[in-house]
């Protein structure tokens, strides 16, 4: 059948993989407990597609960092062994991105925002995070999102180390946001009082983008 496209709907078929059953570990996203777990507007897909601005980065792991500055008491960056000496979470949760495919049921393996965030003690300020991609690709989002307890710096993507069409060596996962704000190939992550747009987002997306809210588009594109 090469050649020849896949019936669509077929990927349609079937009950996305449950939470339930999961090993106790596993930190639930709540919007995979939902009746329904596809956000108005969007379509399931079996498949993972590869979505991004510009080309695939392959960032050696050896070269990797994590930056972590801004509104913070105690600035800090993490080599990738120093990454991997943190405690290690798995999060199941859906993805969506705002080309309207919904990937249902992933099982996330990395490291919690929550605990970077517990090591660089966030000022009192700190109301925003700007998230960085190796290319200086970005994108913004509440601390509030950032720090949700199912949000992670993933290495993993069912039980595979992240593949570099997929943000590897390191990503952030931010389940409760379409996908466009799970920074692929993560460098740093900058603590702020005021929100300030990231690269979608001065082209006219959403600040926030809750896809159980269709935060698409923010207001018409900005000046800056
Ligand atoms: N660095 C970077 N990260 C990015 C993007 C990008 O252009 N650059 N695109 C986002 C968008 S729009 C989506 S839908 C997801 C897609 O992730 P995937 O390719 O692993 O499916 O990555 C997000 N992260
Ligand atoms: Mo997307």
């Amino acid at each position: 059948m090469a050649g020849i496209e896949p019936d669509v709907s077929k990927y349609q078929a079937g009950d996305p993989p449950s939470p339930e059953g999961l090993p106790p570990d596993v930190i639930i996203s709540p919007d995979t407990l939902r009746a329904n777990r596809l956000p108005p507007g969007q379509v399931r897909t079996r498949k993972w597609p590869v979505l991004h601005a510009g080309p695939v980065h392959h960032v050696d792991r050896s070269r990797w960092r994590l930056k972590v500055y801004g509104l913070v008491e105690q600035p800090r960056e993490w080599r990738w062994e120093e990454f991997l000496a943190l405690p290690q979470v798995r999060v199941f949760a859906d993805f969506h991105c705002v080309t309207r495919w919904s990937r249902l049921g992933n099982l996330w393996e990395g490291v919690a925002t929550r605990e970077i965030a517990r090591q660089v003690r966030p000022r009192p300020e700190a109301a925003y995070v700007v998230v960085y991609a190796v290319d200086g690709w970005s994108t913004n989002l509440p601390l509030e999102y950032f720090c949700a307890e199912d949000s992670l710096f993933a290495w993993k993507h069912d039980q595979e180390p992240l593949s570099a069409e997929h943000g590897g060596p390191v990503r952030l996962v931010v389940p409760r946001l379409y996908a466009w704000k799970s920074a692929k190939w993560v460098t740093a992550v900058e603590f702020v009082e005021h929100d300030r747009p990231g690269f979608w987002e001065r082209l006219g997306y959403h600040m926030r983008g809750d896809p159980w809210r269709e935060e698409r588009y923010g207001e018409p594109a900005r000046p800056w």
